[in-house]
């Protein structure tokens, strides 16, 4: 019997020097020393032995148990080094290649300009007003002295969504509404940044979705003067200290008298230029004083209250500014167009 444990402990430790994995010395120690193993089927042969056989048998059949397993403990030590050696060396970082530079987003090149256009009235005392994008024809057109058979309403052609509602042509619904919650007392010193929309072909300089930035200041005493200020503070802070304006006479139905603003060409410095079509001067936006029926019907006695007011399109300041020849490039997403502005 001994002889067979013997036999079994080389076998089995030979086995276990051999093993290639943690696997295969999982099934050699259940083959050995699991209860349907050879050293127990020996064990349970030992009733047969003589008293003085049995306890020195017993000793040694444990004696080969411990040594199959200090074998099989040596062994996984052995096999968990060399699989953590073999991991390490696979999974070296080269800690001198250069990194991957992380994809960083930026602003929308429209949205960095109607926030400068935004800072730069939010620092003149101004505070931006919101309204809604689908309107009343009340707030879109009778609020702003277009009554309902104007000939003004076929200038713009509208989305209309029922007989009463449509799409904003302009941001002035906010400022109609802005006024009537004044009940009458100034003063108000508005913008309002916003999308506007109108039926029209997209093409270079039009698209059906675009934005407007307007402006309203009505007070007691507000002159044609204060308008001009206003205005080209706003040209030089935009445009640069040297920028000269004029002012040319107009016509809107919410205003009275109405104007056009140009600037003088930042390109040719009035000189001439492709940019200015050589005439020296670039139209910027239109304003004018607000018309004595528009202050009436928001609620402001037009005898005591006088106001200005005023319109832009930030894409068309963006374009000139940044030189982009195109107004769809501000919606078509393309990124090669973007990255441009990064640092804008
Ligand atoms: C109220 C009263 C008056 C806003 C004004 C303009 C002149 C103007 C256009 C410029 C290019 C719109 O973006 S654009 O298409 N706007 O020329 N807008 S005065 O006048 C108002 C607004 C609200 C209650």
């Amino acid at each position: 019997m001994k002889d067979r444990l013997e036999a079994l402990k080389v076998e089995a430790l030979e086995k276990i020097s051999a093993a290639a994995d943690l696997k295969e010395l999982q099934n050699i120690k259940v083959a050995y020393l699991g209860k349907k193993g050879p050293i127990t089927e020996v064990l349970k042969g030992m009733g047969k032995l003589s008293a003085e056989e049995r306890p020195v048998v017993g000793a040694f059949a444990n004696e080969v148990r411990d040594g199959i397993q200090q074998g099989l403990d040596a062994k996984s030590t052995q096999l968990e080094e060399a699989e953590i050696s073999k991991r390490l060396a696979e999974e070296t970082i080269d800690v001198s290649l250069p990194g991957r530079p992380a994809k960083k987003g930026s602003a929308h090149p429209l949205t960095s300009v109607v926030e400068e256009i935004e800072d730069l009235f939010l620092s003149m005392g101004f505070t931006i007003a919101e309204g809604p994008e689908v309107e009343t024809d009340f707030y879109n057109f009778e609020a702003l002295n277009l009554p309902k058979d104007h000939p003004a309403r076929d200038m713009q052609d509208s989305f209309f969504i029922t007989e009463e509602f449509l799409l904003r042509t302009q941001t002035s619904p906010v400022q109609a509404r802005t006024m009537e919650k004044h009940e009458g007392q100034g003063p108000v010193k508005i913008i309002s940044p916003g999308k506007v929309y109108r039926r029209d072909n997209d093409d270079a300089t039009h698209s059906h979705q675009f934005m407007q930035i307007e402006g309203l200041v009505v007070d007691k005493n507000v002159r044609l003067s204060d308008l001009k200020g206003v205005l080209e503070t706003f040209a030089k802070k935009m445009f640069g200290e040297e920028r000269k304006i004029r002012l040319r006479p107009s016509f809107f139905p919410f205003t009275e008298p109405s104007v056009e603003m140009d600037i003088s060409c930042f390109k040719c410095s009035g000189k001439g230029c492709s940019i200015c079509k050589h005439t020296g001067w670039i139209e910027i936006l239109g304003a004018g004083m607000v018309h004595p029926n528009v202050l009436e019907m928001a609620g402001f006695d037009s005898k005591e209250y006088t106001g200005f007011a005023f319109g832009m399109g930030p894409e068309r300041i963006a374009m000139l500014k940044y030189g982009i020849d195109d107004i769809r490039h501000f919606y078509a997403n393309d990124i090669r167009f973007l990255k441009q502005f990064r640092n804008v």
